[in-house]
């Protein structure tokens, strides 16, 4: 009897073995996963007051402080404004499933109202998609990825201020009305981390040393999460049951490990997730931010004199609003970074509240971008910090990818960091058990990377900037993906036979 049983559970368990080493082939991605590769308009466009387009706040930035932008500018980039049918042709020789881009708001809308809509702007738009659709790539469309209008700029209709709000919307409104017909997958707004709290977006602190920092940044944070509700939900009421499509905002979070096992490390490495990630992923999850931001921003701003604290608060309504606004989480996602407690500053900032300091040690692969050295086991924490998190949803990588400084076509240092980090998102699928559906790869094209300009190199595609053609080359990692792509499978070569 005992034998019996015995013999049965070993059968079952040899079974069982099996079949998880079935389902989790570590190389092999099922066919319902989806790749695919993005850009945003202000790196990759140009045509920057062509047929009707006015500056976007971008324009203004990099015309006008070229001292702050390596001498870069957006006017040109890689000129897909013009040349989206190369665009749609490199993707489609690599076997792209889907392509993320974003609208340029001052191309549709010059005056930022959509009382006057740019036709010229929408053509291109619509040209693109069609394209798109054409070749059998499915189009991602980020509504706001950085480039506000100027005109709403000069308003002070800008994130700081509530006007914004329903302005995002009535842009996103349109988006909807003009494209949702083909575009069943919107990002509203890309990574408001990264324009509330660091990269040039509102805070130049060195052009404008006066701004009230530690103000700003939850201001700015505030107004992002209403619009993207307040958008959520127009789309639910105005046009979910004839698009049926699905709506997400694209948030970033690196993996915040503590640098040792103290006690203040691990609380600050935490502390750090919650106030770069949970800062928006808990009022969409939750109704409200996380608990230890409303503490320690008010009783910082207790003690730095303001009558009440930084850091706005949201009203029964909005935060019925803003909970559940999504239909999946989108992520961006490039690397790691050890963090340690950081010495307390009662100057008013976002940083001194955070109160943390973050480092990547002298062994990781750098990059052509100093903060985002390679550590490809990072995606795999996130994903799962974010299954554990926020409920186990559906989650879709919008952004991940390896810079270098050449462009060079032979480019087999960033085809390995592609490897590494879909194995990682295996791990993640089968060990963990995260619903991850999409890998994106950041980026398509080498394009302008913001305010470092063009020596930065993400793309799949090597651009030439020094011809007026702007040459597209596929580089070996694009060879890679495509191959990927069509095997299902990781550890393939790059060769095109
Ligand atoms: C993202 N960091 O920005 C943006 O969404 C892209 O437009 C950009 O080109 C891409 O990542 C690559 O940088 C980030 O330093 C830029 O931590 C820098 C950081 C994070 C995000």
């Amino acid at each position: 009897m005992f034998r019996a049983i015995f013999v049965l559970l070993a059968v079952f368990c040899h079974v069982a073995r099996l079949q998880s080493t079935a389902t989790c082939d570590l190389f092999t991605f099922p066919s319902t996963f989806k790749f695919g590769a993005g850009t945003a308009a202000y790196q990759i466009e140009g045509g920057w007051n062509e047929d009707g387009k006015s500056r976007s706040w971008w324009d203004w930035f990099t015309n006008n402080y070229p001292q702050y932008c390596n001498n870069a500018t957006g006017n040109i980039a890689c000129d897909s404004y013009h040349k989206y049918k190369e665009d749609v042709a490199a993707m489609k020789a690599i076997g792209l499933e889907f392509y993320r881009f974003s609208l340029s708001w001052s191309r549709i809308l010059p005056k930022g109202f959509s009382y006057s809509v740019n036709q010229a702007g929408v053509d291109y738009y619509n040209n693109l998609i069609d394209e798109l659709k054409a070749a059998g790539i499915e189009p991602l469309v980020t509504i706001y990825h950085w480039d506000t209008p100027m005109a709403l700029e000069y308003l002070g209709t800008t994130w700081t201020s509530p006007k914004m709000v329903d302005q995002f919307v009535a842009f996103a409104d349109l988006a909807f009305s003009l494209f949702g017909d083909r575009v069943k997958l919107w990002a509203t707004i890309n990574e408001p981390k990264s324009f509330c709290q660091g990269i040039p977006g509102y805070f130049l602190t060195y052009i404008f040393p006066e701004l009230p920092m530690g103000t700003l940044e939850y201001l700015c944070g505030h107004h992002v999460l209403l619009a993207h509700a307040k958008t959520y939900r127009l789309y639910q009421e105005k046009y979910k049951s004839t698009q049926n499509g699905r709506i997400s905002i694209t948030l970033d979070l690196n993996y915040n490990m503590p640098l040792t096992n103290s006690t203040e490390d691990i609380e600050a490495a935490e502390r750090r997730n919650l106030f770069e990630f949970g800062w928006f992923a808990h009022p969409l999850y939750y109704g409200d931010y996380p608990q230890i931001m409303k503490t320690v921003i008010a009783n910082n701003s207790a003690k730095q004199n303001f009558t009440a604290s930084r850091l706005p608060k949201f009203s029964c309504t909005e935060k019925l609003m803003i909970k559940g606004s999504y239909d999946l989480f989108m992520v961006n996602s490039y690397t790691g970074t050890q963090v340690t407690l950081k010495e307390y500053n009662n100057e008013p900032s976002y940083i001194n509240d955070e109160q943390t300091s973050g480092t990547q040690p002298d062994h990781w692969l750098s990059t052509a971008v100093s903060n985002l050295k390679v550590y490809p086991e990072g995606i795999r924490y996130v994903l799962k910090y974010i299954k554990e998190s926020y409920g186990n949803p559906e989650i879709m990588i919008t952004e991940n990818g390896y810079s270098d400084t050449t462009g060079n076509v032979n480019d087999t240092l960033r085809i390995e960091f592609i490897r590494e980090t879909l194995g990682n998102i295996r791990l993640a699928i089968c060990e963990d058990g995260v619903n991850v559906t999409r890998y994106t790869y950041w980026s398509l094209l080498d394009n302008l990377e913001w305010a470092r300009g063009y020596g930065v190199k993400f793309g799949l595609v090597q651009i030439d900037f020094d011809s007026e053609n702007r040459t597209r080359t596929l580089k070996r990692s694009a060879y890679y993906y495509k191959n990927v792509i069509q095997n299902r499978y990781i550890n393939v070569t790059d060769s095109t036979e």
